[in-house]
């Protein structure tokens, strides 16, 4: 297939920075124009619920909160092809964490998954925007929108927690990789019958680009049933109309192929993913047993899934 045959032509060029520069020129010159905007993001009032100042949510593409104050940093990703919808998003601030739990309430997100840790490197990367624990106590308003206290609605919401990628890195192996994805996808939470799972990191570019590229392609895959259907990097430039920066480096793009090819040999020639081995290509031995926590409190409850 086309995508073996790339994959094998980078690698032993060594090109792969600068098949990832062209990539990024191509999206660049794709979105100069004004449907390519982020006016909305710049204003005065929403400088300070920004992460990041040079990562912006497009306005054609941003979430639009009910209320006054409608803006939040993130964007609706969509795949037709893959039949999939994807909110990424910036790891929440402490002055964006309700806004956060009102986007994914409204939004009717099924499961939020998360790509970093709240501390990396020294630094924040994310606030503590879950709850800790079995131990909701007060803090329920913190944590979980007006409009479902004042109904009284619950709902579940899951949280997937991948905490070994670092920023500007890749996961220690395709295979973790896949297990994570598949457990995600055993849920139905990124199926097109329910809203949009989101998709967050610090930056929500890099890593959760990297996230949503593969499971795309790997959608691909499974309808079309042969991997002659992908091309990896058209896929990316168009997700990166949706939003800017998507994947960051240039091995965060060489993981990806490799996490597709493995996803795809799974699919076509094993039972799925889940037969992914965890023996093959790993560095560390097989990931941890998935810990699973449900957790009630009055307005919704919340199952935790650390990896
Ligand atoms: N002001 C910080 C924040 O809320 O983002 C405080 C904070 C510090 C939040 C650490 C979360 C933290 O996470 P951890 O559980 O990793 O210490
Ligand atoms: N300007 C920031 C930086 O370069 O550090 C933006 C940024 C931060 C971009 C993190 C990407 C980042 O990675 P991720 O999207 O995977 O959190
Ligand atoms: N739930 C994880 C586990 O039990 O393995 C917690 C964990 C997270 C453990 C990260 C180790 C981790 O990796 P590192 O060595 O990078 O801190």
């Amino acid at each position: 297939s086309q995508t073996e045959k790339e994959f094998a032509e980078f690698d032993n060029n060594k090109i792969w920075t600068e098949i990832f520069q062209r990539l990024k020129n191509e999206a660049s010159l794709l979105t100069l124009g004004d449907d390519f905007s982020s006016k909305i993001s710049r204003e005065p009032q929403n400088r300070r619920k920004n992460r990041y100042r040079d990562v912006s949510p497009y306005d054609h593409s941003r979430v639009i909160l009910s209320g006054k104050n409608d803006y939040i940093n993130a964007s609706l990703v969509e795949v037709p092809e893959a039949g999939r919808k994807y909110i990424l998003t910036q790891g929440p601030l402490d002055q964006t964490m309700s806004d956060f739990w009102q986007m994914a309430w409204e939004q009717e997100s099924r499961a939020i998954v998360m790509l970093n840790r709240t501390i990396e490197k020294l630094a924040i990367k994310c606030a503590q925007y879950w709850p800790l624990g079995a131990d909701f106590g007060c803090e329920e308003d913190m944590y979980f929108p007006q409009c479902g206290l004042k109904t009284g609605e619950k709902r579940e919401i899951l949280h997937f927690h991948y905490t070994t990628w670092p920023d500007f890195g890749v996961p220690s192996s395709p295979n973790a990789f896949l297990l994570f994805l598949h457990v995600i996808r055993q849920t139905g939470s990124l199926d097109a019958d329910v809203g949009p799972s989101v998709v967050h990191c610090s930056a929500g570019i890099g890593r959760s680009g990297t996230f949503c590229l593969v499971d795309s392609c790997l959608m691909v895959v499974e309808k079309k049933q042969s991997l002659q259907a992908i091309n990896v990097r058209e896929t990316l430039i168009h997700m990166r109309s949706y939003r800017m920066g998507l994947i960051q480096t240039p091995d965060q793009l060489r993981f990806s192929y490799l996490a597709i090819l493995q996803g795809a040999h799974a699919i076509l020639h094993g039972t799925g993913l889940e037969s992914v081995s965890t023996k093959q290509n790993h560095v560390e031995g097989p990931p941890p047993p998935l810990r699973s926590s449900s957790l009630q409190q009055p307005s919704t409850a919340l199952a935790s899934q650390d990896h």
